[in-house]
């Protein structure tokens, strides 16, 4: 299996509640590398493009508000399987019910906006890593 790239996000409430340090642990933990990292307000038009699959779902205004709220840390990870290997680290989308063991499970819960703070993105495919780290280390 060939080294991968992905796309990892802290989000909003991650940088909030100081989380940026706890994830990356878990990451460099796995046994990943940090290959680059950076802190950015995300602009409407970047988070527009990174959620293009979701425009018109119910959710999608609510998100892409909450993900301008407030700084995320993009970080390039690389090693092998690691696209689905931080899928599997961070846990399925809702933190109430996510995995314990998981960032999500973890560190995470319902704080009354449904599934909306999760904590973290992670590129679900090739095609989307490649396509998301073009947009946010462009
Ligand atoms: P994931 O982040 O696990 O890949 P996704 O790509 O399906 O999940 O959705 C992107 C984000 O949108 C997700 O992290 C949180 C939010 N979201 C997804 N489904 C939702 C729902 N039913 N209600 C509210 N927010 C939702
Ligand atoms: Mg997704």
């Amino acid at each position: 299996m060939a080294v991968e790239e992905t796309l990892i996000l802290v989000k909003p409430d991650g940088v909030k509640r100081n989380l940026v340090g706890e994830i990356l642990r878990r990451v460099e933990a796995k046994g990943y590398e940090i290959a680059d990292l950076r802190m950015v307000h995300a602009s409407r038009a970047l988070l527009a493009a990174h959620y293009e699959e979701h425009e018109g779902k119910p959710f999608y205004e609510p998100l892409v508000e909450f993900m301008s709220s407030g700084p995320v840390v993009a970080i390039r990870a690389s090693g092998e399987r690691v696209i689905e290997g931080f899928r599997s680290l961070a846990g399925s989308t809702e933190p109430t019910s996510a995995a314990p063991g998981t960032i999500r499970g973890d560190l995470g819960r319902d704080w009354g906006t449904s599934v909306q703070q999760n904590l973290v993105h992670g590129s679900d495919s090739t095609l989307s890593a490649e396509r998301e780290l073009a947009l946010w280390f462009a």
